[in-house]
């Protein structure tokens, strides 16, 4: 019998858990989701750590992607955790979180190609496995709104040492700055993702070409994580057949099993899973994620369109073993009791405009089941 042949009562999603080292109050996690309401200098603010305060009951926090340099960032007024003003404002976040009880990761992050040369300290085309520009994708610029991503440059073999040492040591102020774990992004067509698909890597060193080139820089990146903090704290995400960002791959099966094996010889803690189309179908491609979960020994987080029901029934039948809610999440801070209660959730009542930029209204305004009592 398969060690996930596990049959769990409904009721687990909301009892306790344990992943990797850490102790979970529940197996419901808040997905990253980007905000863009990082004050002057990418630092988070005051209003940041009240919105994951609010949030707290979750199991899991997955804090939203947060860039590991100057040079990894792709949108405005998205959080770093490379300086120390930074690291000082997540403190903040990570006290706020604590003192409600709630457990939180920080998603670290690179976005390759989805970026744009006023984002690169250098002003140079910014590096990717590459030179190809993404398929019909816009980021956003202050003050200019979406614009198309770069045609970026192919980053040198020598340059690609910094860059998992920006990652570990990005890691590391995660864990100064107080977060609980730290999740690598290595989903939704950003640099990790950009280097394992044959659409966006053409290289011909060792990083390119087979699937074994192509998982290098996730392995290097992930070993060095894990190295770094532990891998009882080190979580990874991935989003297989999602075409976010213009991810394309040929193959993807056993490109993603060859993936999963690798990672799952460093005992990671868990492995989160977009299941479909970022945001959208969870049937866009047939997939076999089964094959990936039998060769993950970690927790698995399953995220995309998940229902109050399908969650339920997902950790019951033990295909999963947390389940990841993200739009939820933004109208809902007490997701968590209103699921356990099959109470009605809020639908959004605002502009979609307001899931990214801008202040307090559409962020920390969204009422409690006894706020709206
Ligand atoms: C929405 C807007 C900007 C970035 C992702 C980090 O898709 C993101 C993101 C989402 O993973």
């Amino acid at each position: 019998m398969s060690k996930h042949a596990v049959t769990r009562s409904p009721e687990a999603l909301f009892e306790p858990t344990r992943v990797g080292e850490l102790e979970l109050a529940n197996r419901i996690v808040m997905a990253p989701l980007t905000r863009s309401r990082a004050m002057q200098g990418n630092v988070p603010g005051p209003l940041t750590a009240e919105y994951y305060a609010q949030r707290a009951s979750a199991g899991l926090i997955v804090a939203e992607a947060t860039q590991v340099s100057a040079a990894a960032q792709g949108y405005a007024n998205t959080p770093g955790v490379h300086t120390a003003e930074q690291v000082a404002g997540w403190r903040r976040v990570t006290d706020a979180v604590h003192a409600r009880g709630g457990r939180i990761a920080l998603q670290i992050w690179h976005t390759g190609r989805i970026s744009h040369k006023v984002f690169q300290p250098d002003g140079r085309a910014p590096g990717a496995p590459s030179a190809v520009q993404a398929n019909n994708v816009k980021t956003f610029i202050e003050g200019r709104g979406p614009v198309p991503t770069a045609v970026p440059r192919a980053l040198a073999l020598h340059e690609i040492p910094g860059i998992v040492e920006d990652f570990r040591q990005s890691a590391r102020r995660a864990i100064e700055a107080g977060f609980d774990a730290v999740e690598i992004h290595g989903a939704n067509g950003y640099l990790i993702d950009q280097f394992l698909r044959d659409e966006s890597n053409r290289r011909t060193d060792e990083y390119g070409g087979s699937i074994e080139n192509r998982t290098r820089l996730m392995f290097e990146i992930a070993q060095a994580v894990a190295g770094e903090i532990g891998a009882g704290r080190t979580g990874i995400r991935i989003s297989p057949v999602s075409p976010a960002n213009g991810a394309h791959d040929s193959n993807p099966q056993p490109l993603f099993e060859h993936a999963v094996e690798r990672l799952n010889g460093l005992g990671l803690a868990y492995l989160h899973v977009i299941e479909g189309a970022t945001g959208g179908p969870r049937d866009i491609a047939p997939f076999d994620f089964a094959a990936l979960r039998r060769r993950f020994d970690g927790a698995w987080i399953g995220n995309n369109g998940y229902t109050r029901e399908l969650a339920l029934q997902a950790v019951a039948a033990g295909t999963v073993d947390l389940v990841a809610f993200g739009r939820p999440y933004i109208f809902n801070p007490d997701l968590v009791r209103r699921l356990r209660e099959d109470a009605p959730l809020n639908q959004k009542f605002e502009d979609v405009a307001l899931y990214g930029g801008g202040g307090a209204h559409g962020y920390t305004d969204y009422p409690t089941l006894d706020e709206a009592a």
